[in-house]
């Protein structure tokens, strides 16, 4: 449906330290799942855009990496993707966990000052604390930066999502529609179909395996069944062996999570091979992480 007069549009990053629940939030708000998520930190190595439409606003959410200290070259892509994105929004949602502190989330309110964007600070995962508590955090919290408002939510259970929302469309100026008002993101299917294998890489696997995984789809054809072949890429022989797995039993699981999710998506029924490949250090190395879509 196409809507007429003036609404309120904008973007807006959410920024955050690793495992806060970024990615969960921006599934949640657009009733969807756009963006990974996992119980491990450093899920998310992209900026991943989803769009809230209503009749009176859009608000364009930016999910973003985990800031971190970074020392690999994926990290440090990551962590530039995050900031660049910062950069390149009106708003900065800062969001945190019951688990942090303050000073834990110094380093996000250093980059967040230095942008000099305004700034929302979001308590997430408040479901694991009592009522009373959440009050308390959010001022202590509230005084590591100038937050233009600060909400306690919880992505998971969806409480506290609707007054946040209210209160961001009010900080956004009157605007345009940025995308069509039936668009819920700008990601290709071939990297959303990437991320869901990945995603299944960090559920099912351990150790250093998650981090040493990327996902490159290399056939993709639409049909009835869509046809995706997908390597797993790996950065040494041993990992290998660990993401085929004793029989191929590991490989085999991988592939049919990922091929329910992906059947989600796409609305069709989908044949997913998948193989493992070893890319020799490529989190180390920015020429091969570029071929791997990191760039
Ligand atoms: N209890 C609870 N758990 C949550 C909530 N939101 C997210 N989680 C869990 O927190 C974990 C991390 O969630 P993600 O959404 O992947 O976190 P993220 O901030 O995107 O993490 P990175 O991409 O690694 O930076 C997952 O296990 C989620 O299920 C919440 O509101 N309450
Ligand atoms: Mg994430």
């Amino acid at each position: 449906m196409e809507h007429t007069g003036t609404i309120r549009s904008g973007f807006i990053a959410i920024v955050g330290r690793p495992n806060v629940g970024k990615s969960t939030f921006l599934n949640r708000v657009i009733g969807s799942k756009i963006s990974i998520t996992a119980s491990r930190p450093q899920t998310t190595r992209d900026r991943v855009l989803g769009i809230y439409d209503t009749e009176d606003a859009q608000i364009i959410f930016l999910d973003t990496p985990g800031i971190h200290e970074a020392g690999k070259a994926l990290n440090q892509y990551m962590v530039e993707k995050a900031l660049s994105t910062l950069s390149d929004a009106d708003i900065a949602m800062v969001m945190t966990s019951p688990e942090e502190t303050a000073e834990k989330i110094s380093r996000v309110m250093a980059h967040v000052g230095t942008s000099g964007k305004d700034a929302v600070l979001v308590l997430n995962k408040a479901d694991l604390i009592p009522e009373e508590e959440r009050e308390k955090r959010l001022g202590l919290l509230g005084s590591v930066g100038a937050f233009r408002s600060a909400y306690a939510v919880s992505s998971l259970t969806g409480d506290g999502i609707t007054e946040l929302l209210v209160g961001l469309k009010g900080l956004l100026p009157e605007g345009p529609r940025f995308f069509p008002d039936d668009m819920i993101t700008d990601a290709s299917l071939r990297f959303l179909c990437q991320e869901l294998i990945r995603e299944k890489v960090f559920i099912l696997t351990s150790k250093e395996i998650p981090y040493a995984t990327a996902v490159e789809v290399e056939e993709f054809r639409e049909g009835e069944p869509t046809y995706i072949s997908a390597a797993i890429h790996v950065e040494r022989p041993s990992q290998k062996g660990i993401v085929i797995g004793a029989g191929g039993k590991m490989l085999k699981e991988i592939g049919k999570q990922a091929r329910l999710d992906i059947q989600r998506l796409l609305g069709t029924r989908v044949f997913l091979e998948l193989f493992v490949k070893v890319t020799k250090d490529w989190t180390k190395k920015p020429t091969r992480l570029k071929e791997l879509g990191y760039k």
